[in-house]
């Protein structure tokens, strides 16, 4: 790939392929082998965005006034080129962001899935009907799109969590302008080609790539944009927020997470192994539903982490591409250093290092950016370790005496995004459920995931604004209108 000719992808601005008025590109590379340059791509800025939005405006003339079928007719279509594509889109994922090609092809079907979910939509999008009060009077609700619509996504989902925004955004009839994480726009730029094939008008979906600040301070700034739905950093989705509640826009920002398993000692330690070790070791531990902490009650805990250690020592750790690999690279140099370094502070704070901690970039996999899965056990609540979103494979391990501390301690972080619990008791399940404060709440399975027809989202430093997916993207995505008609004809 090194010696082979690296292509110059452009953005797609008003239904063309253009390259940037910066007239500046920036290499993104394989996390798995960082000399290997998976392409250049176009250094956007705030011109680059307002010709978005100025395209977006155009093509949200024809697109709103596309019947809700018909545009589910286009998103048919891309499904089908995405399922052609399937392949093709897991391998670009893996080489841009480097998590198992098993995750890969995860990710793909997930998009799939919102997008026949999204298509799904175009004929329902229900409003409702309700009795005036008046005589001869009728009143309903409909849906209107927003109008145009930013997009901001990270790196982690480089193709689904594009898709399950933009696959509802579309079909509620917005018209968007999409900035894809910088270090992962080669996915997107596939999304773009799959769309462009299957026929959707000009104008409708504008891509913008490079880096986040200034692009998205000009869709925060711009008077046409009416509404953004972000995914990334509680720093800067907390910061995006606040910038667009002064300009009255619409926002939903899924933001991080330090997700919570608790094990009770009735648990079945087979399934809730599995659920931990896919859990905080899937996809590298980058993923906001990751988990990350594991709080186990006191009777069963030496048992657990014997046991934890034991599967986490079998985990291979490599090149994604390869399917014999459970762990793969993290996904840029800031990432393994961030990862480091929270691994270097827990040893600090006085945790105890039961398994990994080590770069393995300094042994055998000197090509990527490679962490060895890792394990902390004697972790407190008052540790940074214990609080701060990692981000990679590090898991964290809790004693408790009971359910009630093991809820206090998965509550006691800023976060709120996903939790587990695994028990066969179903009162202290329940008691779980109705206490825990996290957004998604699992009983004896993982804190990874959702499905694309239910809400996704957390509470407090977790999210803000409508949940994504579901029927809750139909109402972050549209404007409900409110009618009332008279029909009588003359005054009563
Ligand atoms: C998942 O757990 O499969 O950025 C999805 C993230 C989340 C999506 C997680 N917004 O990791």
């Amino acid at each position: 790939m090194a010696t082979t000719q690296v292509e110059t992808h452009r953005n797609y601005i008003g239904g063309k392929w253009v390259e940037s008025v910066t007239g500046r590109t920036y290499p993104v590379h394989n996390p798995a082998h960082t000399d290997q340059l998976v392409g250049e791509f176009q250094t956007s800025g705030a011109d680059d965005t307002l010709h978005a939005v100025a395209a977006a405006k155009d093509g949200l003339k024809i697109w709103a006034n596309t019947p809700a079928p018909a545009r589910a007719n286009i998103m048919y279509k891309a499904l089908d080129i995405m399922g052609r594509r399937a392949e093709e889109l897991a391998e670009t994922i893996t080489v841009e962001e480097g998590k198992p090609i098993s995750d890969a092809r995860a990710e793909v079907k997930r998009a799939m899935a919102i997008m026949e979910y999204a298509a799904g939509e175009g004929r329902r999008m229900f409003g409702y009907t309700t009795p005036s009060e008046l005589p001869d009077t009728v009143a309903y609700t409909t849906r209107r799109p927003l109008g145009v619509v930013g997009i901001i996504t990270p790196w982690n989902f480089p193709l689904a969590i594009p898709a399950w925004k933009i696959a509802p955004a579309l079909i509620c009839g917005n018209a968007l302008v999409f900035k894809p994480a910088s270090a992962t726009p080669h996915s997107a730029v596939k999304l773009l080609e799959i769309f462009e094939e299957a026929g959707l008008p000009a104008g409708v979906l504008n891509l913008v790539t490079g880096p986040g600040g200034q692009v998205g301070n000009a869709l925060v700034e711009s008077p046409d944009v009416k509404g953004i739905s972000f995914t990334g950093s509680t720093e800067i989705g907390t910061d995006l927020y606040s910038e667009s509640a002064k300009r009255l826009k619409k926002v939903q920002a899924e933001m991080g997470g330090k997700n919570a398993v608790i094990v009770l000692s009735d648990a079945d330690m087979d399934k809730a192994m599995n659920g931990i070790v896919q859990g905080a070791f899937g996809s590298t531990g980058q993923r906001c539903t990751a988990t990350s902490r594991v709080i186990v009650e006191e009777s069963v805990h030496d048992q657990f982490v014997t046991e934890l250690i034991d599967r986490t020592s079998k985990l291979t750790v490599g090149d994604g591409i390869d399917p014999a690999n459970d762990v793969a690279p993290l996904s840029s140099q800031n990432q393994k250093d961030k990862v480091l370094e929270f691994i270097g502070i827990g040893a600090e704070e006085g945790a105890n290092l039961a398994f990994g901690g080590r770069d393995l970039m300094d042994g055998d996999l000197k090509e990527g950016y490679y962490v060895e899965p890792t394990v902390f056990t004697g972790v407190t609540s008052d540790m940074r370790i214990a609080q701060e979103e990692i981000f990679g494979p590090v898991l964290t391990v809790f004693k408790a005496k009971d359910l009630k501390e093991a809820i206090d301690i998965a509550n006691s972080v800023e976060f709120g995004l996903s939790s587990s619990v695994y028990t066969k008791d179903i009162t202290k399940a329940y008691e779980y459920i109705n206490t825990v404060e996290t957004g998604m709440v699992h009983v004896n399975a993982s804190t990874l995931g959702g499905e694309v027809h239910l809400p996704f989202g957390g509470l407090n430093s977790s999210g803000v604004g409508q949940r994504e997916q579901g029927t809750a993207a139909v109402d972050f995505f549209s404007e409900v209108i409110t009618v009332y008609i008279d029909h009588a004809g003359e005054a009563n």
